[in-house]
């Protein structure tokens, strides 16, 4: 092999190996654009020495030219794969940086969430006007007229003992049950007549596990020509099983309200014991959920309704108990408390 040949080829190889080590030596993507612009360029050694090629014999001219095209690919190919080592490493730290622990909470505020009565309040609402019922409200403080006596609750009458009263000093007083919205619906919309009427009521009860003095009824009415026992049951079941999305075990035993004749209270077999007795169910084993009967004649007359034209059912829930027995919640007391950690629960 000619001599100028051999010193033509290390120089070549010369020329690749520095160019190997400026690749291996660049730290950024940068450095190695720049690196490859000046090895590849025009003016770079590598193709000067193509232009001196041009002296040679034909046939060592084809042999160099061979082996610089060879090089030349050669330094793609590394520039190529450190290039893509480069983009490895960054996507590597991307992935690091970037990655997101989906078991931690999410930052920023909090969502809030709707409170187990409302959440309740809510179903009977959609269940009730889904069968034809209005749904009516009523001011938390009453006239007397509308809390008793359009109840067939005289002054002096032994059941307004029942539910211990707050008076207002003006002879106001805060509403004790629901019931004065039945009042206020048929004097307002007559005969026929569905509605219930959802609301905050108070009494000066000694607060205990299953009792407040700030707590929520669901008042249900219905007024209409011929109206029996069979309809009151069909609603309260329709009622019941829609709540708890199961069978549950109810009993009715006579219940005296003068507002309604006959009158009953449903229990329910308490769903947090399931029977042997807890504090909730004052170790009875039933909670008392659900008072109600057929419209006294006297309540219908005296907000101008003709009981010989027309009856009615009406009942009185504890919304409050049922969202208790609901999300088996064993104090009262947690539902008024505004205590978070009980509340971030629903
Ligand atoms: C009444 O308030 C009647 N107005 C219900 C009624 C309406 C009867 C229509 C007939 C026809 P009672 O005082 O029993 O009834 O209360 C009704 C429900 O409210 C009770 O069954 C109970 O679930 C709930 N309740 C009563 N007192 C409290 C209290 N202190 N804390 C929480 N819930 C209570």
């Amino acid at each position: 092999m000619p001599e100028s040949i051999v010193s033509l080829e290390n120089t070549l190889n010369e020329l690749e190996a520095r160019v190997r080590e400026r690749i291996d030596a660049a730290v950024t993507p940068e450095d190695l654009e720049a690196v490859r612009l000046e090895a590849l360029s025009r003016k770079a050694p590598l193709n000067q020495f193509g232009k001196q090629m041009g002296q040679l014999p034909p046939e060592e001219r084809a042999r160099v030219g061979k082996l610089l095209n060879a090089v030349k690919e050669g330094l793609e190919t590394a520039f190529e794969a450190r290039k893509a080592q480069f983009e490895r490493e960054a996507l590597a730290h991307r992935l690091d940086s970037e990655w997101v622990d989906l078991t931690l909470p999410a930052p920023g505020p909090r969502p809030g969430s709707l409170h187990p009565v409302t959440q309740m309040q809510a179903e009977i609402e959609d269940l009730f006007t889904s069968m034809g019922f209005a749904v009516l409200g009523g001011p938390e403080v009453e006239t007397e007229y509308h809390n008793f006596d359009a109840l067939n609750i005289p002054p002096h009458h032994p059941a307004r003992d029942m539910q211990d009263t707050f008076w207002l000093t003006d002879g106001n007083l805060l509403r004790t049950h629901t019931s004065p919205v039945q009042v206020r619906g048929m004097e307002r919309l007559g005969p026929p007549l569905r509605m219930i009427a959802p609301g905050r009521v108070f009494r000066n009860e000694e607060v205990d596990a299953s009792h407040d003095h700030t707590f929520y009824q669901v008042e249900g009415m219905m007024v209409d020509r011929e109206v029996s026992v069979a309809h009151l049951i069909y609603f309260m079941k329709t009622l019941l099983s829609h709540i708890f999305r199961r069978e549950v075990t109810v009993r009715l035993r006579p219940g005296y309200f003068p507002f309604v004749e006959p009158g009953f209270e449903l229990d329910i077999q308490c769903l947090i014991c399931g029977g042997p007795g807890c504090p909730v169910c004052k170790q009875s084993g039933w909670v008392e959920l659900l008072p109600c009967g057929l419209v006294q004649p006297n309540v219908l007359r005296m907000s101008g309704i003709d009981p010989e034209e027309w009856n009615g059912f009406a009942f009185g829930l504890g919304l409050t108990r049922l969202a208790m027995m609901r999300y088996a919640i064993d104090d009262i007391r947690l539902l008024q408390s505004g205590d978070l950690r009980f509340l971030t629960q629903f």
